[in-house]
């Protein structure tokens, strides 16, 4: 049993659901909250198959007093800069930080603002939904992958993720999955948020399905000319087996579209297509894409 002890920032879905397999491996977790909790100490639901489970959990600011061992982030990629901001004097340069956001460009951020720390970036295909605060639908099961942004090997708190009922696994090279995910992101996400449907339809409707097909094209050819080789190659498998497993999901960027909430946009099509420039690929589609849903998110 673990005797690690992770605060997790963001108390979302994906925050609920890693601290609550966390706590399953023996851990200790607190979940960090954007304002002071009336109680410190609240009870976590987790609901899967139709079963309830309830956990209690420790709960606090962000910002209170406290040194700050091992954090995960799981805030949105737009927050994730004002989060840390806001409970920077909690970290000493000893704490590791482990991200779990969709998307990339959040880092150079993060490096700024605490270079002295180890950073870790996860990224995940488990499927959960927040009901309301503190109780999640874990909806799919998934793999999850984190590595070291200095490409190191595993520090002796990922031992604790192997003993939770996550599948996990250790990347030499997280950024390259990183990149894989993000093209899936680019294929999926939008487009969904768009045409607010389910992911399942953009394989059953013949004009969305070109669509992925164009999008696909567009980030292949990114993918190559940065080097990413093999995403460029199984890009177009990749996003259609992802449609097919997640059929009956809302993408992410839908339910946010849909809560109100800002999208991820510039974190996954905003960053594919700051990439395309940089190394001088026309993208259309996905330009296409960002200028349609930040009109959304307005
Ligand atoms: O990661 C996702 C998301 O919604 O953000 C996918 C894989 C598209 C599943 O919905």
């Amino acid at each position: 049993m673990s005797a690690h002890h992770w605060h997790v920032l963001g108390a979302g879905a994906m925050g609920c659901l890693f601290g609550q397999q966390l706590m399953a491996a023996g851990c200790t977790v607190t979940l960090l909250q954007r304002s002071a909790p009336k109680k410190n100490t609240g009870t976590l639901c987790v609901e899967a198959e139709g079963i309830h489970r309830h956990f209690p959990v420790q709960v606090a600011a962000a910002d209170a007093a406290g040194d700050v061992d091992l954090l995960l982030v799981a805030t949105k990629a737009p927050d994730i800069a004002n989060a840390l901001f806001a409970m920077r004097h909690r970290l000493r340069t000893s704490t590791d930080i482990v991200i779990a956001a969709n998307g990339m460009g959040f880092v150079a951020a993060v490096e700024a603002m605490l270079p002295e720390n180890r950073l870790f970036c996860c990224t995940t295909t488990e499927g959960a939904y927040r009901v309301q605060p503190l109780h999640i639908h874990h909806a799919g099961r998934g793999l999850t992958r984190i590595g070291s942004l200095d490409g190191g090997g595993p520090p002796a708190w990922f031992e604790a993720w192997l003993d939770t009922p996550l599948h996990c696994q250790w990347e030499q090279d997280i950024n390259a999955v990183r990149w894989e995910k993000l093209a899936v992101n680019c294929a999926i996400n939008p487009l969904t948020a768009i045409n607010r449907c389910k992911n399942g339809t953009l394989a059953t409707s013949e004009t969305l399905r070109e669509q992925v097909t164009r999008l696909c094209d567009e980030i292949a050819a990114v993918s190559s000319a940065r080097g990413n080789t093999h995403t460029a190659s199984i890009v177009h498998a990749a996003v259609a087996e992802v449609i097919a497993g997640t059929a009956t999901n809302r993408s992410s960027m839908l339910q946010d579209i849909e809560a109100g909430r800002p999208t991820e946009i510039d974190f996954i099509t905003g960053y594919l297509i700051a990439e395309a420039a940089r190394l001088g690929v026309d993208v259309p589609a996905n330009q296409a894409l960002l200028n349609e849903v930040k009109a959304l998110d307005q």
